[in-house]
């Protein structure tokens, strides 16, 4: 299950998600926190949908499907995080959590700063967090600008997490338990990179649905936007696996 916005030109959010969770060989259902205005190049405006109306989507969904792992994208406001975190607890959900903040695109997808409502209610009760540096510095409160500021800031966020490289010349770190490995990645020239956080969390969790263990599916999620980026079209991630 996706929980998050919606992107109308399909690159990002609810309906990337289904097409990587369908890419991957996962039936996906999408859950919607928001509408937006937007292009991969140009972010307009959101809509936000009602944390009443988001529990009545995930309430009718959970009613007819045995639902394990969900994946979260833009969810806007503290409500409606503390919200998402109260239905995880609720029905027993492993949870990824893409922290989304702020747009690739530069638009604000939030309504405030949100990294306190992250850390105080959903990164508890989550199995992993990817945010990309900008985002691991607001949950860690660690200034990002190198790979040991990464790995600080990774022991530093309260659940198992990858910070990911698209900013830090392709350094991603990865921390499960108490373990840290760092994989680094070839950074592609391109414009094609709308939706590479969206379509990272879905992918993990589209592996982790298909009985891999953590670290195995964030390694193959890695591949799969790696080729989702190499053979990208109209600014946004084209899936080949
Ligand atoms: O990648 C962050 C993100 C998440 N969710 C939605 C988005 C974006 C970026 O544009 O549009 C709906």
């Amino acid at each position: 299950m996706s929980i998050a916005g919606v992107d109308p030109s399909g690159g990002a959010g609810v309906f990337a998600d289904l097409k990587t969770f369908q890419a991957i060989g996962v039936y996906g259902t999408g859950i919607v926190t928001a509408l937006t205005a937007q292009n991969p190049y140009k972010f307009f405006s959101a809509l936000p949908i009602s944390p009443e109306y988001i529990e009545e989507q995930m309430d009718s969904v959970m009613e007819s499907y045995e639902v394990e792992f969900i994946k979260t994208g833009m969810l806007y406001s503290p409500e409606i995080i503390k919200l998402v975190s109260k239905k995880v607890r609720q029905y027993g959900l492993k949870a990824v959590v893409d922290p989304v903040m702020v747009a690739t695109s530069g638009g604000d997808l939030t309504r405030e700063d949100l990294a306190d409502a992250f850390n105080k209610y959903l990164l508890p009760n989550s199995i992993l967090t990817t945010p990309n540096v900008s985002e691991a510095e607001k949950l860690s409160g660690i200034n990002i600008e190198s790979k040991e500021d990464a790995i600080k800031a990774s022991k530093k966020i309260c659940c198992d997490n990858i910070i990911t490289g698209g900013h830090l010349d392709g350094i991603n770190t990865i921390s499960i338990g108490s373990e840290i490995t760092v994989k680094k990645q070839e950074l592609i020239k391109t414009d094609n990179l709308h939706g590479t956080g969206c379509n990272l969390s879905s992918a993990i969790v589209a592996y982790l649905a298909k009985n891999n263990d953590l670290q195995t599916s964030i390694l193959k999620a890695l591949d799969y936007v790696y080729e989702g980026i190499k053979n990208g079209n109209y600014g946004t991630l084209i899936a080949k696996i």
